[in-house]
């Protein structure tokens, strides 16, 4: 069977199904391995979409570290992990690479249920030496630091990943832990997904720089690679490898022993050095220089295009599509953000390391005096936001829902408390499909609403988000507005904007019996859905402040209510409207419909909602199955009745509430879902 999915095998590749195996090569092997590896790494990404660039320059290292250290016993840990697939590979996982961050397949992302040899789960970056701290002290309190089999612990970290704090904080820690065995890797390829920045990549940079890494690397060699007896080895390879750098790096000072720079593509070189680290004990740190990208000419010259792509022809590289039928949620922000500045000199733009995928290269190229890329560093972010706003800025904060987790005690305390006038543009919020449940942004209405001043907006369509990033800019406090990944249902964006009525709901659909109250973009299946049933839709816009006044109305018109929310259910829009009908003492069935309170894994973002009953048909069916007795009732006397019949005057209004229930509006509802799911399934990922 020819499954065009899985890339052709070298001959020597083909033999490793386990680290056990790369162990029994000749040291001379490895470099053939790697260029089969490489090879099929390249192939295999360019079937299934991926990380590639990032991969490419972790073939030698992942080779090299399995051929000395004794994994899974010891234990290795991929930061981020995004560049984890040559380490998948030789552990046991060739032959799935095919279904690589597909539905069923396996995760783009190391995971401990997926492989003994994924020794800790990864995807939000810089938490590996914390990880591998607290393994390293346990192995040493279990006795396990001891005799020629002491467990070792490596934390694979790279250059971008390093400018979190969290990384920060465990060296601060690790340094003066007693007692623990510790390889910090550093692969530094002088990228994070864009070209870095910050002081500590200048720091680097120096380290690096011209004639004095050439030389290092020569020196490194010489010392590295001839082993004498290993105790006088272990002192000898002390000193001079803290001679062959600046004395008293930065890494030292944090009571870490600095080893490197050496060249990560350089087997030669790699193996005897790990070979002599693995003898030494205490906090090591070893400086690997890699190039992304690395052996294939596109993605080397840009790898940044060649970070995430979808699927591609590898002879001709990655073609430029073709203007896509309908603007990105990101592109709607991006154009937001730019004519805002331009209209309000006070905007300042904050990103946290994601100036492509949050959409603000435009941005950066036209106010770059007024754009803050500040690293992985989303704690930060927020901060630095609120202090710019104390002092009269507009702050906007561009950031995935799922990475304002990471700054979540600084959104309470620096600017909720405070009440500061940040507005957080919250993308890929929902499900976000092949990069899965440490990225989906499942917790963000929850994780928000509970804040005090804050407002939260879920648009249901382009026009909405802009006209909601508008109005979250004129708040005088907290905002966020959340939208999902991909492209909406294909409304027009109006240039002007129009500011959207603080806290008011919009009703979109006249039904009976059953009301159901949509939240951002479930509001498109759920108009299908009140289509076949009857049943009222009503755009809720917000969810908080939530539209006490209309939810009231409702009940007085309805037999039950029906929420629905891309986002799970507990804590999240139902409850906001459950907490506001016990406050208003009103009593009525209620089904929350969301996401459920388990992990959604990686696949194809329209087929997992679906799995979730959360299109059109998942949430007739739902309601079909829960108000049974009331949808009978309605079918067996009320036929005839006109549906608008019920309809609040206060609420019956513009023209636009009459389009939007035509059926031409609701046909809206498959392609959009279409093409959500045809740039998750081809598209680049931007994680
Ligand atoms: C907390 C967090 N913020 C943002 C990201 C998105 N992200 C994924 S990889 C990456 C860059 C990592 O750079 P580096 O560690 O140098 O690895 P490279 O891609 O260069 O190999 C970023 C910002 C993330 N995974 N986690």
């Amino acid at each position: 069977m020819n499954d065009p999915r899985q890339a052709p095998v070298g001959e020597l590749l083909a033999t490793i199904d386990d680290p056990s195996q790369l162990r029994r090569l000749e040291r001379s092997q490895l470099q053939r391995l790697a260029t089969e590896l490489r090879g099929f790494i390249l192939e295999s990404v360019s079937r299934t979409g991926g990380h590639l660039s990032s991969n490419l320059g972790t073939v030698e290292l992942a080779i090299a570290l399995h051929y000395v250290f004794d994994t899974p016993r010891d234990r290795l840990i991929w930061d981020v992990g995004h560049q984890s697939y040559p380490h998948k590979v030789l552990t046991g996982r060739r032959a799935r690479m095919g279904t690589l961050r597909q539905f069923g397949g396996i995760s783009g992302f190391p995971k401990r249920s997926e492989s003994e040899y994924d020794a800790f789960g990864t995807a939000h970056s810089s938490t590996s030496l914390s990880a591998a701290l607290g393994m390293a002290v346990a192995s040493r309190n279990k006795g396990e630091n001891e005799g020629p089999n002491r467990r070792r612990h490596v934390a694979v970290i790279g250059d971008g990943a390093i400018t979190g704090g969290m990384f920060f904080e465990a060296m601060n820690n690790a340094g003066v832990t007693p007692d623990i065995d510790l390889l910090v890797v550093l692969n530094d390829n002088d990228m994070s997904i864009s070209p870095p920045v910050g002081a500590l990549n200048h720091y680097l940079t120096r380290l690096l720089s011209g004639r004095f890494y050439a030389k290092a690397r020569d020196v490194g060699r010489a010392v590295l690679s001839n082993v004498p007896p290993l105790l006088a080895l272990a002192r000898r390879l002390e000193e001079h490898a803290k001679g062959m750098v600046v004395p008293g790096t930065m890494f030292e000072e944090f009571g870490f022993n600095y080893f490197g720079p050496i060249d990560g593509h350089d087997l030669d070189a790699m193996v005897p050095t790990l070979q002599n680290l693995r003898e030494l004990r205490g906090p090591l740190f070893l400086h690997v220089v890699t190039r992304k990208g690395q052996g294939y000419k596109l993605a080397e010259a840009d790898p940044v295009l060649y970070h995430g792509p979808g699927r591609f022809d590898p002879g001709e590289g990655i073609r430029k599509p073709a203007a896509p039928p309908r603007p990105t949620y990101t592109q709607v922000f991006s154009d937001w953000v730019c004519d805002m500045a331009e209209a309000d000199e006070r905007l300042v733009a904050i990103t946290p390391a994601m100036r492509e995928g949050s959409g603000l290269v435009e941005f950066e190229k036209r106010f770059p005096r007024r754009y803050f890329d500040v690293g992985i560093a989303e704690q930060h972010a927020v901060t630095f936001a609120a202090g710019l706003a104390c002092e009269g800025m507009k702050p906007v904060v561009a950031i995935y829902s799922t990475f304002l987790q990471r700054g979540y005690d600084q959104t309470i305390h620096d600017v909720a408390l405070q009440n500061l006038p940040v507005v957080f543009a919250l993308d890929r919020a929902g499900v976000v499909g092949a990069d899965g449940a440490t990225h989906a942004g499942a917790y963000d209405f929850a994780y928000l609403r509970c804040l005090p001043n804050f407002v939260v907006y879920a648009p249901s369509d382009e026009n909405e988000c802009r006209q909601m990033l508008y109005s979250a800019f004129l708040q005088d406090g907290p905002s966020a507005v959340r939208y999902p990944r991909g492209s909406g249902p294909g409304v027009t964006v109006e240039k002007a904007f129009t500011e959207i009525p603080l806290g008011r709901a919009e009703l979109r659909r006249q039904g009976r019996r059953i009301a159901i109250l949509a939240f951002g973009t479930m509001l498109a299946p759920a108009l299908a859905a009140g289509e076949a049933l009857g049943a009222t839709v009503v755009n809720m816009r917000f969810v908080k402040p939530i539209d006490d006044r209309m939810i009231a109305e409702l009940a007085g018109t309805h037999g039950a209510f029906v929420t629905v929310e891309e986002h799970v259910v507990m804590g999240g829009a139902g409850s906001a409207v459950a907490e506001s009908m016990a406050a208003q003492g009103l009593v009525l069935p209620l089904l929350q419909l969301g996401l459920p309170d388990r992990p959604i894994d990686h696949g194809d973002q329209a087929q997992l909602l679906r799995d979730e009953g959360l299109d059109a048909a998942g949430i007739e069916a739902s309601i079909r199955k829960r108000f049974t007795q009331l949808l009978a009732e309605r079918e067996a006397g009320f036929e005839a009745e006109a549906d608008s019949a019920h309809e609040p005057e206060s609420r019956r209004s513009s023209a636009k509430v009459a389009v939007a229930a035509e059926p031409a509006a609701l046909r809206r509802t498959g392609p959009a879902r279409e093409a959500r799911a045809t740039r998750s399934a081809l598209g680049h990922i931007d994680s």
